[in-house]
């Protein structure tokens, strides 16, 4: 609570300076508007087949991983269209050596993609050992060295019956998958299953937000998977399933009612309207990238060879020639601490004007980057020994900087 007061007031003091150099609102990726780019509304007659174009089924049982007890079909006892929503069923039936079916449904070979916000309205089943899932795998599971969990897990939305009025949103990559899956949950006033709600995720560049009815209630960066790789700036797919028993939620016992209804009234994807303009920043002093060291928490200096992660920022149009760089190591922007006599660092949650850089191009086509705080250019000091600093007059050798698309 601490941190969070002094974050608001650096900011509010750095627009109050800046009000009349900055007022233009960012207008590009990370701050643009949402268009739907794909989706499914389940609008069509009862008993309509399941759209094979949009979705296909996992089918089989051994447990999924998770000890669940069900054999996944893609019977239309299991998943079928009924008033406007696709249905997936839980059964208790004898099937092919199990005691229940239920259906998992999936876009693995129907549509992947890479960030997006992912919105389900849904009104999802209830009881004991019953654990539904609106969920994401990264499309590159199946390829050589990946698999589960190198390729990513983002559940958007996981209940289990003995926690009603809980759902629960969870990353899970290399070194924090399963019990040690990186989540919180959200805690509504009543049972899940009596109402249908909206649950998403907002999947970007190094920041994954969780949101049920609107409501923001989680975010994860680079940041949260500490030295652990970050694995979630790639495509995914989508998937929902109903199991039914497993190590989290238990197993079925006399309360459990069957059959269980999943309703799924829609699934949206929304993609931001011009993408994002992610570059790396490689300075003529060295001919290194500029990284925001030691995931963000020290200064911007150049001194790598290539750019990973820590070497990414986002360039977000200001409008003017003004830009402001968030950095994919943490998910913040690079600030020009101090009024400028500190050292460039990425550790401001908004853009403001210590935050707002003027883009100049030089006689050979580099670009310099102008501080609007202290109208210095940024120089990567002493051949860029040193970190990058806005107290130069003029732009040449230290203050050039080539901007590299990634
Ligand atoms: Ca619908």
């Amino acid at each position: 609570m601490i941190k969070k007061k002094l974050i608001i007031a650096t900011v509010l003091s750095a627009l109050v300076i800046g009000a009349s150099v900055n007022t233009i609102p960012a207008k590009a990726s990370i701050t643009d508007k949402w268009v739907q780019v794909w989706g499914d509304d389940f609008n069509v007659p009862d008993g309509t087949p399941i759209d094979r174009t949009k979705w296909g089924f996992d089918i089989g049982a051994g447990g999924w991983g998770n000890n669940e007890l069900e054999y996944y079909t893609d019977r239309p006892q299991n998943a079928y269209i009924q008033g406007g929503n696709l249905v997936i069923q839980a059964n208790k039936e004898n099937y092919n050596g199990a005691q229940y079916t239920s259906a998992r449904i999936l876009t693995k070979n129907t549509f992947n993609f890479k960030y997006g916000r992912v919105e389900m309205r849904a009104k999802i089943p209830y009881g004991q050992g019953i654990w539904p899932a609106f969920w994401m795998l990264g499309s590159n599971i199946d390829q050589p060295n990946k698999g589960w969990p190198n390729c990513g897990e983002i559940d958007i939305m996981e209940n289990i019956g003995k926690e009603p009025n809980v759902v629960h949103g969870t990353i899970h990559g290399p070194g924090y998958s399963a019990d040690k899956g990186i989540g919180a949950a959200y805690t509504n006033s009543t049972a899940f299953s009596n109402d249908y709600h909206t649950y998403a995720v907002e999947f970007e560049p190094s920041v994954i937000k969780w949101y049920v009815d609107g409501n923001l209630y989680e975010t994860r960066t680079p940041k949260d998977v500490g030295g652990n790789e970050w694995v979630f700036n790639q495509p995914f797919f989508i998937l929902m399933n109903l199991a039914v028993g497993g190590g989290w939620p238990g197993y079925p016992d006399a309360s459990t009612v069957f059959p269980q209804k999943y309703l799924i009234d829609y699934v949206h994807v929304y993609q931001r309207a011009n993408g994002y303009n992610i570059v790396s920043l490689k300075a003529a002093a060295n001919g290194q990238y500029v990284t925001a060291e030691n995931g963000g928490d020290s200064a911007l200096i150049a001194n790598r060879t290539a750019p990973s992660l820590w070497e990414q920022f986002e360039q977000i149009d200001l409008g003017n020639g003004n830009i402001a760089l968030r950095s994919l190591a943490n998910n913040k922007y690079v600030c020009t601490d101090n009024y400028g006599n500190s050292p460039l660092i990425a550790n401001k949650d908004a853009i403001g004007t210590w935050e707002t850089f003027h883009v100049e191009t030089l006689p050979d086509g580099k670009k310099a980057l102008k501080a609007v705080i202290n109208n210095k250019y940024v120089c990567a000091d002493n051949y860029g020994n040193n970190p990058l600093i806005a107290n130069r007059d003029s732009a040449s050798g230290w203050e050039a900087f080539d901007f590299i698309s990634q």
